[in-house]
């Protein structure tokens, strides 16, 4: 159901957004680094906060009129430390490649050396990526994975850094089905004297939930977004220990932002309060049992698994022995109503606009209230896709058919009115 108010006021946009509610509503979304946001999340991201500047902090705004704002951000940071347990968050970053940027503003110079994991290796663009700024203002060297296990190989990462002997460490991934070492990682930092950046962004509702190791004793700062495994709304923020707090503060604003986005802020605050409520550890804990719940149903369909499985949201399927790329499996699965993502494998033959691999999470089926049976049932639903939709495209009715019945059996934002 559509808001009659933007449906009268704008007909052709009311009509798009009406047809991807019902896209999100009729398909399995299995992007882990995707969620469905609560309607308490939209209300405040779609709320009167949108229409005020408010530079600065709380207290010390270049614009007048920013009372509210001022109580708003300050629960928002309140909520933000006390649900990470840390010294200091700043909430105002837009996207986590800002956040990125702004920790590493904060902490060193540009043409210094950063270690971090690569793109290709499972990392994030902001991890020293080419293309990237990361890449571009500073001097990045990359740790990789086993090129046997595909684990994280931390007496390598800590010759590598001896070699290198960078600044700053970035710890973190946005495809790595297992857990960070981050206690690990802060060792090896603490020998070559490298601050410790942790990017949480996939795993921080995890985090939050105590459902992983805890980054933040570890780090000197902790960068994440809010709409991963968080659940709430786009949008990012900064955890850090008390002597950066100002150097983070000021690499924010003015630093790479001007104008922070109330609404978006309004959203973090409620969704950091639902991350507190009974169920939240729950939720946490069941993305995981469904995580391992699809790899091994994957398993038993013959697929193999970067690293064999998972112990976080996702987990990485090498297709290599599917005569299939991760990018025509993806689309497949579309056309069944299941959204993947295709994703590279480490030391991936091809390139990465068609890869080897697709990067299935659980976070989203988790919130329409699936379990094991359900994640297990999906894992079959992708197999029979994959194996058998490239000679036999009426699977892919058979299994759009199933598809619906689960959608429409754990419906999502029933009756909305955006
Ligand atoms: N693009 C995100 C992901 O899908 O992992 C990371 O920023």
């Amino acid at each position: 159901m559509i808001n009659r108010t933007l449906a009268q006021a704008d007909p052709q946009m009311a009509e798009i957004l009406g047809a991807e509610l019902n896209r999100q509503q009729e398909t399995l979304m299995l992007i882990p680094s995707e969620n469905y946001a609560s309607r308490a999340v939209m209300a405040a991201a779609g709320s009167v906060f949108t229409n005020k500047y408010a530079e600065g902090y709380p207290g010390n705004r270049y614009y007048n009129g920013c009372k509210f704002y001022d109580q708003m951000e300050q629960l928002c940071i309140d909520r933000a430390k006390k649900l990470f347990g840390a010294d200091h968050a700043n909430v105002q970053l837009h996207t986590g490649s800002q956040a990125n940027m702004a920790a590493y503003h904060a902490l060193i110079k540009p043409g210094d050396r950063i270690l971090a994991m690569s793109v290709a290796q499972g990392g994030h663009l902001t991890h020293g990526a080419p293309v990237n700024f990361s890449g571009q203002m500073y001097q990045p060297h990359f740790y990789s994975v086993s090129r046997e296990n595909g684990w994280l190989d931390y007496d390598e990462i800590a010759q590598i850094a001896r070699e290198v002997k960078p600044r700053l460490i970035v710890a973190g991934a946005s495809a790595y089905p297992r857990i960070i070492d981050f206690e690990r990682f802060r060792a090896i930092a603490d020998e070559v004297g490298a601050y410790v950046v942790s990017d949480i962004a996939h795993i921080a509702g995890l985090v939050a939930a105590k459902c992983h190791p805890d980054p933040i004793p570890f780090s000197d700062v902790v960068t994440t977004t809010t709409h991963k495994t968080l659940r709430g709304p786009r949008g990012a923020l900064i955890l850090c220990k008390s002597e950066y707090a100002s150097a983070i503060d000021r690499a924010v604003f003015p630093g790479v932002q001007a104008g922070p986005l109330m609404h978006i802020i309004a959203a973090k605050a409620v969704a950091l309060h639902e991350a507190e409520q009974v169920g939240f550890h729950e939720y946490q804990h069941q993305i995981i049992s469904n995580a391992q719940a699809l790899a091994q149903s994957l398993l038993e369909e013959g697929f193999d698994l970067i690293t064999g499985g998972t112990d976080n949201h996702l987990m990485l399927v090498d297709l290599r022995n599917k005569n299939i790329s991760g990018h025509e499996a993806a689309d497949l699965c579309e056309q069944a109503n299941m959204v993947v993502n295709f994703n590279l494998i480490p030391y991936d033959p091809r390139p990465p606009r068609e890869t080897s691999g697709i990067r299935p999470g659980t976070p989203g089926i988790t919130t329409r209230g699936m379990k094991e049976a359900e994640a297990a049932l999906i894992g079959k639903l992708l197999a029979r896709v994959i194996n058998d939709a490239p000679t036999n495209p009426a699977v892919l009715d058979e299994v759009r058919a199933q598809v619906l019945e689960l959608c429409h059996s754990f419906p999502i934002y029933a009756d909305l009115e955006i």
